[in-house]
């Protein structure tokens, strides 16, 4: 066994081959199986066309451009999000940890696997003195997902991958390194958002860890809210399930990925990835869904009804704005993940004024969409946004600026298992081509003349 150094909760320099054995296994294996079908992959034809590429879809942001392989999971336009063989509906009682697992082999794990991670996480955790010093000194209105993304950077010496390669280690071993990197970073990730949530929204006094409660069970507890209980902890879980992961070309994964493929280290891809996931056309439109349902609670009343609802849908759009929560780059069904939030929402929330009114806007907007820019609008369905910020509100989470930490938290088990995977199997740097206006206008005309 090599030594193994414990300091602020990261072990130094080596792999301890020996933790989370199981887990390291099983992503052995099913790099030995996506190997083996890669290679029948190429054996029957490396060089088959998989999509073309047209002037719009160059100009268009690559939509529906298939030039990437992601295998932890895979988004059908009209069943949703796939993790291994299973769906969001089967997915949503389980626990964030054992969505991990799945990411990362395409199988649950066995029932003891959650004990096994609980007590990795306890030794593993503790967010180092100097994050916290940096985060505490930052302004008062810095954004809390500026604060989860540098203090993750903060982290970034800690990198068990970076000090390895250093000193040189085989190609076919740099995922092992990834693997213990993300599980330092997954152990701090609840201490490390609730912390934010703490200096940035309370007193900046850091609530204790409880080593016997799971990952999502204590990110609940440390906010230190003062109504949460059970059902705030099995709305976490639910939460860190349903945002883990939506395949390879969204904007945090994809930017992740770029990042990681150059060898810059899962920290600063993590990061990288983070700030993608701050945007308002991304993870930062739940914490506009909120401030929507709650501007129209505001003008209307409570008991808000339909119509009014259809009058401040059609004013928003005429005003140029996006209705948050709505529409999505490849689905184009109501997202499986907001099903999920409203049966949550119908089972615990039924009464809240905010769950209602979300309710409603599901009744509403959809139709008022369908038509809106002639059509134009791909999916008027909502996504995984449009409820999950009511549902938070009513357990006293009422800093919507939190909501996009809480999506990136989970999100960074996608981010890990994403890479993990690339670097097990060996794939090169990304860099594919750019070109200019004048070379597309020159291809035009070359066609033309062909023609
Ligand atoms: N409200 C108003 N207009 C919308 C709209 C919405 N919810 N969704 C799409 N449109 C408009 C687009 O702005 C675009 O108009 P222009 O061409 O005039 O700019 C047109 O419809 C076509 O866009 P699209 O092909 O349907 O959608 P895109 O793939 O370009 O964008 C998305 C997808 C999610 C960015 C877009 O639907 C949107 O802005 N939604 C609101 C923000 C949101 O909920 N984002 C969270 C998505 C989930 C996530 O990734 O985290």
């Amino acid at each position: 066994m090599q030594q193994c150094i414990l300091l602020f909760g990261f072990r130094c320099f080596d792999l301890n081959l020996l933790d989370m054995s199981i887990l390291r296994n099983e992503i052995k294996n099913n790099l030995t199986y996506l190997k083996n079908e890669i290679e029948h992959i190429f054996e029957g034809g490396r060089d088959t066309v998989l999509s073309e590429v047209t002037v719009g879809q160059v100009y268009g942001g690559m939509r529906g451009l298939t030039a990437l392989v992601c295998n932890t999971s895979y988004v059908d336009p009209y069943s949703g999000l796939h993790i291994g063989d299973f769906t969001v509906e089967d997915l949503s009682e389980k626990y964030p940890e054992e969505i991990f697992y799945l990411l990362c082999t395409g199988k649950l794990p066995e029932s003891d696997f959650l004990e096994e991670f609980r007590k990795e996480m306890n030794e593993r955790s503790g967010v180092p003195q100097y994050t916290w010093d940096v985060l505490k000194a930052l302004p008062e209105d810095t954004h809390p997902m500026s604060m989860l993304s540098l203090g993750i950077l903060t982290m970034e010496q800690e990198s068990v991958f970076k000090r390895n390669y250093l000193k040189g280690i085989p190609k076919s071993d740099f995922w092992k390194y990834t693997f213990e990197d993300a599980l330092n970073v997954i152990a701090k990730l609840p201490e490390l958002a609730a912390g934010i949530y703490r200096i940035r929204f309370g007193d900046g006094t850091l609530i204790k860890r409880d080593p016997d409660l799971d990952w999502a069970g204590n990110l609940a507890m440390m906010l230190g809210l003062p109504n949460s209980g059970k059902e705030l902890a099995r709305l976490m879980r639910l939460y860190l399930v349903l945002h883990c992961d939506h395949e390879g070309g969204n904007v945090s994964a994809f930017t992740s990925r770029v990042v990681n493929s150059a060898l810059s280290s899962l920290y600063y891809a993590i990061s990288a990835g983070l700030n993608g996931l701050a945007g308002p056309l991304h993870g930062l439109a739940n914490q506009n869904c909120l401030k929507f349902i709650l501007e129209i609670r505001h003008r209307f009343g409570d008991l808000v009804s339909e119509e009014e609802i259809a009058l401040y849908i059609k004013e928003t759009l005429d005003s140029g704005k996006v209705i948050p929560g709505y529409g999505h780059a490849v689905l184009r069904v109501t997202d499986p993940r907001f099903t999920a939030f409203m049966k949550f929402g119908k089972a615990y929330c039924s009464e809240n004024v905010c769950f209602q009114i979300a309710e409603k806007l599901f009744k509403v907007v959809p139709d008022i969409l369908k038509t809106y820019k002639g059509g134009k609008v791909a999916s008027p369905w909502p996504n995984v946004d449009a409820a999950s910020g009511a549902l938070l509100f009513k357990y006293g989470l009422n800093q919507f600026d939190f909501y996009t930490v809480l999506f990136g938290v989970s999100r960074i088990l996608g981010f890990c298992a994403q890479n993990i995977l690339a670097q097990g199997l060996g794939q090169p740097i990304i860099r594919p081509k750019s070109v200019t206006n004048k070379w597309v206008a020159d291809q035009l005309m070359k066609n033309k003349v062909n023609h």
